[in-house]
């Protein structure tokens, strides 16, 4: 059986969409004199992921929405974070924008606009025989609807994984004939 353990940890690893933690500007932190834009092109933000600041007392984080952002306003702040070490947690997709409130750093580059996209469903393993063709994403810029709650959505994201799990299962159902037999 212990075969069929370490089959079994090998599915749930290998199901498990990889959650990453960005620390924002790398090891240069949440500070002035860094561009921001050209750290966040080197990333890839996924729901589950999350943002962690890092930054020294003359600094925090507000979190605003698009035009206070373009304008350095931290006066609508949707949240706002201190302490010197802020984790958040990007729960949708789509942007997020995050601006220094003390006064002159925004408006000198202390500002961070990130795109949050759906987690990707596993790529590493080759679609399975007779499976249904993926569907395709649209290119919409509306965000996408809610999933519907029947069991055989057609959710992108909820049925790439079900059909990835599918896979799994079956390939485990099959090793475990063969170490049976
Ligand atoms: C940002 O918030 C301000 C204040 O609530 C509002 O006036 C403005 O329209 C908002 N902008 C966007 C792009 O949501
Ligand atoms: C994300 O969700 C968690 C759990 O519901 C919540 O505590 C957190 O405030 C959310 N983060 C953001 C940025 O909305
Ligand atoms: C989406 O793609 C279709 C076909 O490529 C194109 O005709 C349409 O203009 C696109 N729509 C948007 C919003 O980009
Ligand atoms: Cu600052």
């Amino acid at each position: 059986m212990a075969m069929v353990a370490a089959l079994l940890i090998l599915v749930v690893a290998a199901a498990t969409a990889a959650a990453d933690q960005h620390t924002v500007g790398g090891s240069a932190g949440w500070t002035q004199g860094v561009v921001y834009s050209v750290w966040a092109n080197g990333e890839t933000f996924k729901v589950g992921d999350t943002l962690l600041f890092n930054y020294g007392a003359t600094h925090s984080v507000d979190e605003v929405n698009q035009s206070d952002y373009n304008n350095c306003n931290s006066g609508n702040a949707i949240e706002s974070y201190s302490g010197g070490k802020t984790t958040i947690s990007l729960n949708v997709t789509g942007p997020m924008y995050f601006i220094c409130p003390t006064s002159g750093h925004c408006q000198g580059g202390m500002k961070l606009a990130i795109t949050v996209v759906a987690a990707s469903t596993p790529t590493a393993s080759p679609p399975p025989p007779g499976s249904p063709p993926s569907t395709t994403p649209t290119n919409s810029t509306s965000p996408p609807p809610p999933p519907p709650p029947p069991p055989h959505s057609a959710a992108p994201g909820n049925f790439g994984v079900k059909n990835f799990l599918l896979l799994e299962i079956s390939l485990l159902l099959v090793a475990l004939i063969v170490f049976m037999g």
